[in-house]
């Protein structure tokens, strides 16, 4: 079964992960998890940490010559500003400087000194902090080099910045150019000056602004996922690591929550046969029952505003309870941008995990051998 875990603190020496079950044989291009990598720091309305960053992995184990090896994989980014923090994140001694006692609201900060019994709230944020998310993404690179060969495709983009929504055109081939080199991760250049001059705005405003970000998955066989085992539903699945994205508040698949604001024959996708089983329409999202139906799956997660505030909210000091403003760490004003390309790369691990647990296999020789003889037979059906 394919899972990785990750490690690392925000102002730590590096962020680390390690992947396993990985197939031998897949071809790992380091450019590619760099270039996401870099895609992620991107973004309009990004703080200053961004500014000392440039986030690359290096690769411990699992890989040689350019393939995996079918062992763990481990990677490490490394925090350049770990150099500013040494005195104060050391792992043998630190300085009781930085402390953080007035929790912000909407972040880890309170409940999880509660939790783990800390009451300098910085061994909270250290590890709750969206940097983490760095060592996603390069998680998320190696499932998509997994899946290509088959075929799979992974599309992000931003459907909404605060109050100012793109006008996408999914038909466009340069489609996935014009996200990357939009500040915005938009489509539509005059709605990206918009969410720009609004961003402004809100930073203006000591305030912070989340969005809606859209993933869409091309390429993915009929079949994924489970109707059978609760755990195994391929919906359930990409939900929940799209959740566990810091700041996510909520998921949905094509229709989404708009299927609950209509009838039946204007949600469902009707049948035909044309050479292989079509749909005209895509509002199940590429899932029914828990599996990949083989048309796209698209994916929106909804990202709540920034917890750090400039003109921060009320909040109380943890030693003596008194009425005082929030903590004011460093912070973004918006990363939804950001957030659509961890957000594909929680859905690209998901996709890759279902795909190897379908035609599960040590080597890739064997993964390719299960998937043709599954497909032939479908075609077929
Ligand atoms: C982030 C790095 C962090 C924050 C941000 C995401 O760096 P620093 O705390 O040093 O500025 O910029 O994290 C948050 C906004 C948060 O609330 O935790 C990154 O690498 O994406």
């Amino acid at each position: 079964m394919l899972r990785y875990f990750t490690s690392g603190e925000t102002h730590g020496k590096c962020l680390t992960a390690i992947i396993e079950g990985v197939p031998a044989g897949v071809r790992i291009d380091i450019n590619r998890i760099n270039d996401e990598l870099a895609t992620r720091q991107k973004g309009y309305g990004r703080g200053g940490r961004m500014l000392i960053e440039q986030d690359k992995a290096e690769i411990l184990s699992g890989v040689r010559g350019g393939f995996t090896l079918g062992s763990p994989i481990a990677l490490s980014i490394e925090n350049k500003d770990w150099t500013n923090w040494e005195s104060i994140m050391g792992a043998e001694t630190a300085e009781a400087k930085k402390t953080v006692t007035c929790p912000r609201p909407g972040h880890a900060d309170l409940t999880g000194g509660m939790k783990y019994n800390h009451t300098d709230l910085r061994n909270v944020l250290e590890r709750a902090s969206a940097r983490e998310t760095a060592a996603r993404v390069a998680v998320g690179a190696i499932a998509e080099q997994i899946t290509a060969p088959f075929g799979i495709t992974f599309s992000r983009h931003v459907l909404t910045i605060g109050e100012i929504s793109d006008k996408a055109d999914y038909g466009d081939p340069e489609f996935d150019d014009i996200i990357k080199n939009s500040p915005v991760g938009f489509y539509d250049a005059e709605c990206a000056e918009k969410a720009k001059t609004y961003i402004d705005d809100i930073k203006e405003r000591g305030e912070s602004v989340g969005g809606i970000v859209e993933v869409i998955v091309n390429g993915v066989i009929p079949g994924l996922g489970s109707y059978v085992h609760y755990d195994r539903k391929l919906d359930a699945n990409i939900a929940f690591s799209v959740m566990s994205v810091q700041a996510i508040k909520g998921v949905e698949f094509g229709l989404g929550f708009d299927s609950g604001r209509t009838h039946g024959s204007a949600v469902h996708d009707e049948i035909f046969y044309e050479s292989g089983f079509k749909r005209n329409t895509n509002n199940a999202g590429g899932i029914e029952g828990g599996m990949s139906n083989g048309n796209p799956i698209v994916v929106k997660a909804v990202m709540k505003p920034i917890p750090t505030l400039y003109n921060p909210l009320s909040t109380v000091e943890l030693s003596d309870k008194s009425v005082k403003k929030a903590s004011v760490e460093r912070s973004d004003v918006c990363a939804v941008p950001a957030c659509s390309v961890v957000v594909k790369s929680a859905v690209a691990f998901e996709i890759a995990k279902a795909f190897l647990d379908k035609f599960s296999g040590d080597c890739m020789e064997d993964v390719t051998t299960y998937y043709n003889a599954y497909k032939d037979r479908i075609e077929k059906y």
